[in-house]
């Protein structure tokens, strides 16, 4: 079986696929780059739940496949539960990573470090030809350092301090990333729920 994975991080991509290996489920992955869609897809809501759908729906529009995406993000305490939905974009119109992370420490320069905790939140919506959608969440709860640790990975997890492993999430390697994170909580959430990739079944 094929589902279209609709994302452009390709991040995403190699936690989704190799969660799927390690579980294995037997449902390849396609990426939106290789798809065929060259369409933009505005990610105007303001709800994981929301972005999540647009994104599912837009390439389950397209393909006429079983489409899934994740809508994640960083939401930070002292901040009022920011930058949220709006992670990626944290920065401005020409954020990245580095941008971003260097905003989040500077709006956190003067919280102490037990102040400073945040959670990351992963929503995947699967989106089926035939209209109905499914829904899991899952988060992962950490304090952000005033400085950078370790270099794999993507986004805020540098910044990302995981206290049941003392490392932050850059400095997982291998599979220890989604046996913890918000995204591996959402997908073993996503894992009880195979029967709904069979779209005979109602
Ligand atoms: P797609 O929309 O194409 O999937 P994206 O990266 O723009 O890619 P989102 O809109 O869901 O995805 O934004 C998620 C942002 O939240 C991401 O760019 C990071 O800044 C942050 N983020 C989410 N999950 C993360 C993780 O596991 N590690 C680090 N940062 C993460």
């Amino acid at each position: 079986m094929k589902a279209i994975l609709a994302t452009n991080n390709m991040h995403k991509v190699d936690e989704f696929k190799r969660f799927f290996a390690d579980a294995g489920i037997s449902i390849e992955l396609i990426p939106i780059k290789e798809s065929g869609f060259t369409g933009e897809i505005i990610e105007n809501a303001d709800t994981f739940e929301g972005n999540a759908f647009i994104k599912a729906d837009a390439l389950c529009r397209y393909s006429g496949m079983i489409s899934i995406a994740d809508d994640s993000g960083l939401c930070v305490d002292a901040l009022g539960g920011a930058p949220g939905v709006y992670s990626s974009r944290y920065s401005g119109a020409f954020a990245n990573d580095a941008k971003n992370n260097a905003k989040l420490l500077s709006e956190l320069k003067d919280v102490p470090f037990e102040k400073r905790t945040a959670r990351f939140v992963s929503v995947i919506c699967v989106r089926r030809p035939d209209g109905k959608a499914l829904y899991v969440r899952g988060e992962a709860e950490g304090f952000i350092l005033e400085s950078p640790r370790g270099k794999g990975t993507f986004g805020y997890d540098p910044l990302f301090y995981y206290p049941p492993l003392k490392k932050t999430f850059a400095e997982l390697e291998g599979g220890e990333k989604n046996a913890v994170s918000h995204r591996g909580n959402a997908l073993k959430a996503l894992a009880e729920h195979k029967e709904f990739f069979d779209t005979r079944c109602e």
